[in-house]
């Protein structure tokens, strides 16, 4: 948490009508989306203006939350995302750890003279006029509740605010199923049940499937690549596959976890190459102490968390998966003694 003196700082500064700009990162998941939405609707019962900017359209699948049809998609109005960062003297960066992270709007937020807040549970932070980083949280959304409850907020919160922040928790967490779940996540769960929502709704909308979620399960299991020896597994989708079964963004968000559900598997990447540009997406997710972040970080440009972390490539599908496979001797010390 921020110390008393920032606390202080910061209720000084929103104690006068400020206009404020809230980012999430780039391909925004649930944790980004509830946790700028859930900051957003808190601050707009105050005496602030606020608009979120998103550097790119967001999955389908969170399009229910409220709010969710105000946020500004910078893709569609990249002139209009830099005029309203322009005007802003509050910046808010929700979720992600360098303004490189929210891409071309890096430029923008680099360019302002705002005062810039960051809020995120990812590693290695660049440091703002007010850093709340904590790298052992589960969610950004269980961040920001305790930023409100620091803040003396709580009073504000109502049922969609709880809504979303609810929502980013369970994604980021795979429904309470991972191991950064603490004490406080629940505890913060359970206060935003006393706020208001309801955890069995908000489930029900996230398990309903497009047709192209379920179709693309198909070639996904058939791509199966298993190496016991290194207690790994590989999945691949092509361009051509995603696009013949009618991809829509989001379809395969958490397809990789599969390969952790097989019997003393702890190493799961699924490398799909991007509809739109010559690149792989890469996700890694790794189980107990073995770090998948590093090898996201050392060979595919990416990083993240310690078990569930993403990178890309430039080389062809069929390459960067056997520039993947190449380097499992590597680690396969670690793979091995790897306790989950
Ligand atoms: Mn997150």
């Amino acid at each position: 948490m921020l110390d008393s003196n920032q606390l202080f700082e910061l209720k000084k500064i929103l104690s006068q009508p400020r206009n404020i700009v809230i980012i999430p990162h780039k391909n925004p998941d649930g944790d980004a989306i509830g946790s700028t939405l859930g900051l957003s609707q808190v601050l707009k019962k105050m005496i602030h203006q606020v608009q979120i900017v998103s550097p790119n359209d967001f999955p389908k699948f969170l399009k229910f939350l409220p709010e969710a049809k105000k946020i500004f998609i910078g893709d569609y109005n990249p002139k209009g995302a830099e005029i309203a960062i322009k005007k802003a003297d509050i910046i808010f960066m929700l979720d992600f750890n360098e303004p490189s992270r929210a891409d071309y709007l890096a430029e923008h937020i680099n360019a302002s003279s705002a005062v810039k807040i960051l809020i995120d549970h990812h590693q290695f932070p660049q440091e703002f006029d007010f850093t709340y980083s904590d790298t052992q949280m589960p969610a950004t959304c269980e961040m920001v509740w305790h930023l409100i409850e620091a803040m003396s907020w709580d009073n504000l919160v109502d049922e969609n605010i709880a809504t979303c922040l609810y929502t980013g928790i369970i994604t980021d967490t795979g429904n309470f199923k991972f191991p950064s779940v603490k004490p406080s996540t629940l505890e913060t769960a359970a206060k935003l049940m006393k706020h208001g929502t309801e955890p069995h709704k908000i489930l029900d909308r996230l398990d309903t499937f497009t047709v192209s979620r379920l179709k693309l399960l198909s070639p996904f299991v058939e791509s199966l690549q298993l190496y016991p020896e290194y207690r790994t597994t590989v999945f691949k989708l092509s361009r051509e596959q995603l696009l013949s079964e009618g991809y829509q963004k989001g379809d395969t968000e958490g397809f990789v976890n599969y390969g952790l559900a097989i019997e003393n598997i702890v190493f799961s990447v699924f490398m799909a190459e991007d509809t739109q540009q010559d690149l792989v997406k890469i996700s890694f997710r790794s189980k107990g102490d073995f770090d998948c972040s590093e090898v996201a970080r050392k060979y595919f440009n990416g990083g993240g968390h310690k078990n569930a972390s993403g990178g890309k490539s430039h080389d062809s599908l069929e390459d960067t998966v056997k520039e993947f496979v190449n380097l499992l001797p590597e680690y396969a010390e670690k793979l091995e003694n790897t306790t989950v």
